[in-house]
C-alpha cells in the first residue's frame, strides 16, 4: 500500500478565503470522501464554513463548465475540482482527464482564479479507493493546495 504524503505545507491560514468546490457525483463513494478530507482540510487552516460553496454536478466532465460558473458567481480566491475517472473498457476516462485537465488550466489562466485539480485517474477501483481513504485521502491535500493557491492570488504568503 502507498501511503505518502508528497507535498509539506508550511501552516497556512485560510480563514480570509472564499473557496469554491466541485464535486463529480460518477463514482460517488469515493468522490464523497475526497470532499470530506477536503473539508477536513479547509477547516483545520482555518477557513470559514459560510464562504465555502460546493456544486455537486453529474461527471467529471462537467467540472471545468461548473468551475467557471462558481468563479463567475461567487468572487471566490480559488476552486477544487474533485471527481475519480476508473479506466474501463474504452477510452472515456482519457478524454475525459485531458478535457478536465486543458479545461481548468485554461480557466485559472483566463479568469486569475487557481482551480486545483482534485481528480484521480486510476487504472482499478482499488486504487481509488487507497487514494481516498485515511490517511493517504487525497482530497485532504488538495484541500492543502487550495489554500496555499488562494493565499497566492490574494497575495498573502
Ligand atoms: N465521469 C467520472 O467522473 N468518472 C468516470 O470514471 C466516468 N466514466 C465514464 C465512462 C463513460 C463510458 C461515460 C459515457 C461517461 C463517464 N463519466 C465518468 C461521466 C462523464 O464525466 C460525464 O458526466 C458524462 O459523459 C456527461 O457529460
Amino acid at each position: 500500500m502507498i501511503s505518502k504524503k508528497i507535498i509539506e505545507h508550511k501552516k497556512l491560514n485560510g480563514n480570509k478565503l472564499r473557496i469554491g468546490i466541485v464535486k463529480a457525483q460518477w463514482n460517488n463513494s469515493i468522490t464523497d470522501n475526497l470532499l470530506a478530507g477536503c473539508l477536513k482540510s479547509l477547516s483545520n487552516a482555518g477557513v470559514n464554513k459560510k464562504n465555502i460553496f460546493v456544486l455537486e454536478v453529474p461527471g467529471s466532465f462537467e467540472l471545468p463548465f461548473s468551475a467557471q460558473k462558481i468563479i463567475k458567481e461567487k468572487r471566490v480566491d480559488v476552486v477544487i475540482v474533485l471527481g475519480c475517472l476508473i479506466k474501463g473498457e474504452t477510452r472515456h476516462d482519457e478524454y475525459i482527464a485531458q478535457a478536465v485537465s486543458q479545461g481548468i488550466m485554461r480557466l485559472g489562466l483566463e479568469t486569475g482564479v487557481p482551480v486545483i485539480f482534485g481528480v484521480l485517474t486510476c487504472q482499478i477501483e482499488k486504487q481509488a479507493i487507497d487514494r481516498s481513504v485515511g490517511e493517504n485521502n487525497h482530497g485532504y491535500f488538495w484541500g492543502e493546495a487550495g489554500v496555499a493557491m488562494g493565499l497566492l492570488k490574494k497575495n498573502k504568503t
